[in-house]
């Protein structure tokens, strides 16, 4: 089993190679920017991460996270579990309702052609996140987001709420500020930062 990631860290990419790096497990990496000749090479959209196994293109950074975690058994429940449905459910409610507004920012920002983009959107989306944000944080167990042990939506909202520092976005409240605060301090976080 070869595991090749491709994407920089700058991106997405960014979760799968913390991940990779948190199970421990050996890769590959290359750091192929978005639209880039590589990325092209795997896949029409140029989108990254990619994660290839075996010679098989895996696309989308939540699929790679919840592939490695099942296929390691680590950092999720078990699929079928209430626990799981649980994680799933938060997964599904940061991919929505936090990087769902910051990619939309994104896009409207510097991705779109310039005649599509829509500068006066930012503000309301901001709203909205903060608002998102602070729902959150009132279902927040700690010290991970469902309690002691880690799991894929960690992952995702700790990089969401990089994200949103980048982009100028909202901060959190001081329960996920502190939560950002220990999930970037991982080694494993330090060495994809690194990377
Ligand atoms: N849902 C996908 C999104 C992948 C994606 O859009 N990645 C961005 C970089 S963060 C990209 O490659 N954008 C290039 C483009 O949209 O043309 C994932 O989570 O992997």
């Amino acid at each position: 089993m070869t595991y090749t990631a491709l994407g920089t860290v700058q991106t997405r990419a960014a979760r799968v190679v913390w991940m990779l790096e948190e199970l421990g497990v050996p890769y590959d990496y290359q750091p192929a920017r978005p639209r880039s000749e590589e990325a092209l090479r795997a896949t029409p959209a140029g989108k990254v991460p990619v994660l290839i196994v075996d010679g098989v293109v895996l696309t989308d950074s939540t699929a790679i996270l919840t592939y490695l975690t099942d296929k390691h058994g680590q950092f999720t429940y078990g699929a079928g579990s209430l626990e799981r449905a649980l994680q799933d459910g938060f997964t599904g409610l940061i991919l929505d309702e936090l990087e769902g507004l910051l990619w939309a920012a994104s896009r409207h920002g510097f991705i779109l052609p310039e005649e599509m983009r829509v500068a006066a959107l930012k503000p309301s989306l901001k709203w909205e996140f903060e608002r998102n944000l602070t729902r959150l944080e009132q279902r927040f167990v700690g010290p991970f987001l469902m309690g002691a042990q880690m799991t894929v939506p960690d992952i995702l909202l700790a990089h969401c709420l990089g994200w949103a520092g980048a982009a100028k976005f909202p901060a959190p409240g001081p329960l996920l500020a502190a939560f950002h605060g220990r999930m970037t301090a991982r080694p494993a976080y330090q060495r994809t930062m690194a990377r």
